[in-house]
């Protein structure tokens, strides 16, 4: 399986519940590696940008105003096959039809909250790092754990 990188967001919901450290733990505890990270309030043209494929549907003004509507956690991971791996470790984007054990399934209730967002395919994360990070955020370093994740 490839090496990936995965763009990983704590949504507004997540920040104001005081979930970031709850989530970031679990990417951190299955051996993904952080290689960026930034907290921030989403300018609207952003958001617009990011979801963009979402424009024209019935829930897409209510998703632009709630991704907006305060900070957020966004973040860079890396992994063999990080995009599957974190998409697995969300859940469902119906926290109620997200499997117990799963960020949404243990932590929502309903889509237009669900905590978090990740990259769909390696070409969505390539798309969405680009339009939250530069390319020197991206920080490269060997991590000495790797040696006992990886065989
Ligand atoms: P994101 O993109 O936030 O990781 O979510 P998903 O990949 O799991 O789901 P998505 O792209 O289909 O939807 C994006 C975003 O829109 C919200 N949403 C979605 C909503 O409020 N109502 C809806 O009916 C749907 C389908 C939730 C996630």
């Amino acid at each position: 399986m490839p090496i990936e990188q995965t763009y990983l967001m704590v949504k507004p919901d997540g920040v104001q519940r005081g979930l970031c450290g709850e989530i970031l733990s679990r990417f951190e505890n299955k051996g993904l590696k952080i290689v960026a990270m930034k907290f921030m309030v989403i300018r609207k043209d952003v958001a617009e940008n990011h979801y963009g494929e979402h424009k024209g549907k019935g829930f897409y003004d209510s998703l632009i105003s709630y991704i907006i509507s305060g900070p957020v956690l966004a973040m860079v991971l890396e992994g063999d096959n990080a995009v599957a791996v974190c998409r697995n470790m969300m859940g469902k984007t119906n926290p109620q039809d997200s499997a117990p054990g799963t960020i949404r399934g243990d932590f929502g209730m309903v889509t237009g909250m669900n905590l978090i967002h990740g990259s769909d395919s390696p070409a969505s994360a390539a798309r969405e790092i680009s339009i939250f990070f530069k390319p020197e955020e991206l920080i490269t370093y060997k991590r000495t754990a790797d040696d006992w994740i990886y065989e």
